[in-house]
């Protein structure tokens, strides 16, 4: 039965052919189906004579075992091949070390103002805060800005509304300090200096290569019976010394005004050869002591304020300030 011998050939060329579940399924249904070409075979032994029948009929079971186990091999590696592949997807090392979630670290503007903090904390001053929204009286009047005073207008200040601002400096938590000391040494006859810096975020509407609408400031503030201009001097110098970790540093007063200071001057530092400002200073005005309930004929005080993001930059060379606000990790993780 030469017809016999091709099914079979054919049978297992198009099992051995295919790779893919389903279509191995549709081969054996070209065969062994209810309309296979064996199973035609198998119908047509009706159309033999007696003798013929068995003979016939045994060649084709025979044919027809055969390709019933060339289609159970292949099915069984056709599946081991897709167990492989779905494991080999799914592999996972588990002796590989974990990714761990990184240790993460301070941003450079907060070590700076942690470093400030600690080298005035040794010196003598307490660490002061206050809101970020302040009221029209601490943000200016107390401190002898008058009503037309060119930063009360909306384009120096972000207004929250008429009576409400971002504080524009850290002079507001000075003022609640000042309060509260006159409010706590009110049964005495005499009250203790006042010695507190009051460092903090504060906004201005200005942006651009140098100025950010929020950055940081330090004020620092020393009231007492008998403090002087050079005590002044002597606490900025010192402060400076000790944060640029130099004995080799200059600094120079240049006459200046604020409202809140009088006499007022413009502080510098000695910086590669030349002068670098670092902020302003004076000796608290009569007025701003007057609002607070300080006896100004008794008591005289110092307060300076300086940019902490200048102080950063200098200590850890960076060029541009912008880079401190942008929240790019691969800039903030070189300060940790
Ligand atoms: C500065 C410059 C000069 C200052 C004044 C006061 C207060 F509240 F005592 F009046 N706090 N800070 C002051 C004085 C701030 O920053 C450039």
């Amino acid at each position: 039965m030469q017809e016999l011998q091709q099914i079979l050939d054919d049978a297992l060329r198009s099992f051995a052919a295919t790779d893919d579940a389903a279509e191995l399924e549709n081969a054996k249904a070209r065969y062994l189906g209810k309309e296979g070409s064996l199973t035609g075979l198998l119908k047509g032994l009706g159309k033999l004579s007696a003798e013929e029948r068995p003979a016939a009929g045994a060649r084709i079971n025979q044919v027809k075992q055969q390709i019933e186990a060339a289609l159970q091999a292949r099915r069984e590696v056709i599946q081991q091949q897709a167990l492989n592949a779905k494991l080999a997807g799914e592999a996972l090392d588990v002796t590989l070390p974990g990714r761990g979630t990184g240790a993460g670290g301070l941003h450079p503007v907060t070590r700076t103002l942690e470093r400030i903090e600690t080298l005035f904390h040794s010196i003598g001053y307490a660490v002061a805060e206050g809101p970020e929204i302040e009221n029209d009286f601490y943000n200016f009047t107390a401190l002898n800005i008058p009503e037309d005073h060119p930063a009360r207008a909306m384009h120096d200040t972000f207004y929250i509304d008429g009576q409400h601002v971002l504080r524009t400096h850290t002079s507001p938590i000075q003022i609640r300090y000042m309060q509260a000391h006159v409010e706590q040494h009110r049964h005495l006859e005499t009250m203790p200096d006042i010695r507190i810096i009051a460092p903090g975020r504060v906004y201005r509407v200005d942006s651009d290569a140098t100025h950010s609408p929020m950055f940081h400031q330090v004020e620092g503030l020393w009231v007492g019976e008998r403090v002087s201009f050079a005590d002044l001097k002597g606490v900025i110098a010192d402060f400076l010394q000790n944060y640029f970790e130099t004995e080799d540093m200059q600094v120079r007063f240049r006459p200046s005004f604020f409202p809140f200071t009088e006499p007022s001057a413009e502080m510098d530092m000695s910086w590669k050869g030349g002068w670098l400002e670092i902020g302003g200073c004076g000796m608290v005005h009569p007025n701003v002591l007057k609002h607070v309930g300080i006896d100004s004929e008794k008591y005289i005080g110092f307060a300076f304020g300086m940019g902490v993001e200048r102080l950063a930059m200098l200590r850890y060379g960076v060029n541009d300030l912008r880079l401190f606000f942008e929240s790019d990790v691969q800039f903030l993780k070189q300060f940790n």
